[in-house]
């Protein structure tokens, strides 16, 4: 490991996942180095992992235990989360999308409480003001994605205690928006803004209350839309 300071993060890995993991990452940022995609494995802090300092605060009291790949973020649903500010420097990925962009958000979700007549934010951008997105439990006990536009929720009741992956592929160019459920279809709808300039969080809707209750684990964004067999090797 290097002992100069600043490069020397290149040679950092996150604390603990599988080689495949590694692999899939490190092809798309060769592949797109001016798109790269934000990766918080949430292995032993909240930080981002992909190169782009998007490193979250924890909000509250966030615990770190077995998860799907290494290590995960414990959540107790009552208010504790990830807060992982909105960027403001054109160098700086912001996380915004219009409904002609293109991107996907995935994540590894293992619920120990789930929606019974409340919504659950697992991963949430910018909730509380502008266009916003994310991926939800709904009241309805169902994974969902949620824009200002509408709600694309799927038809599988959520599975307490296990882990599902779960992921929103948009893609501006077909103005379609797709929720893939452990990698199969869940639901198809229209694409939608997201460009709400307030903070991304893990474990909740924020000032909505609606917080998450059990792990997370793997966390990206990529600025194009990942293929099936892409998003089930994740
Ligand atoms: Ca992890």
């Amino acid at each position: 490991m290097s002992t100069t300071s600043g490069r020397s993060r290149s040679c950092t890995r996150w604390p603990t996942g599988s080689s495949s993991t590694a692999s899939l990452l490190d092809g798309l940022l060769e592949a797109n180095p001016r798109l790269p995609p934000a990766f918080w494995p949430l292995g032993s802090n909240p930080n981002d992992y992909s190169g782009h300092a998007r490193n979250g605060i924890v909000r509250g009291s966030v615990s770190y235990g077995a998860g799907k790949r290494g290590n995960a973020a414990s959540f107790d649903g009552d208010g504790d989360y990830i807060e992982i500010a909105d960027a403001t420097t054109p160098t700086t990925k912001n996380h915004r999308f219009q409904s002609t962009d293109t991107y996907t958000l995935a994540a590894w979700v293992y619920p120990t409480h789930t929606g019974v007549n409340r919504w659950r934010g697992v991963v949430t951008k910018s909730r509380d003001g502008g266009n916003r997105y994310g991926i939800w439990i709904t009241s309805r006990e169902r994974w969902a994605a949620d824009t200002p536009t509408g709600v694309l929720e799927g038809t599988l009741t959520v599975v307490r205690n296990a882990w599902t992956h779960v992921a929103i592929v948009q893609d501006g160019r077909t103005n379609t928006r797709r929720l893939y459920v452990n990698g199969a279809l869940g639901a198809i709808g229209t694409a939608a803004p997201g460009d709400g300039t307030g903070p991304l969080w893990i474990g909740g809707g924020a000032s909505t209350g609606f917080w998450f209750q059990g792990k997370i684990d793997d966390v990206r964004i990529y600025e194009r839309a990942l293929s099936p067999a892409e998003i089930s090797g994740l």
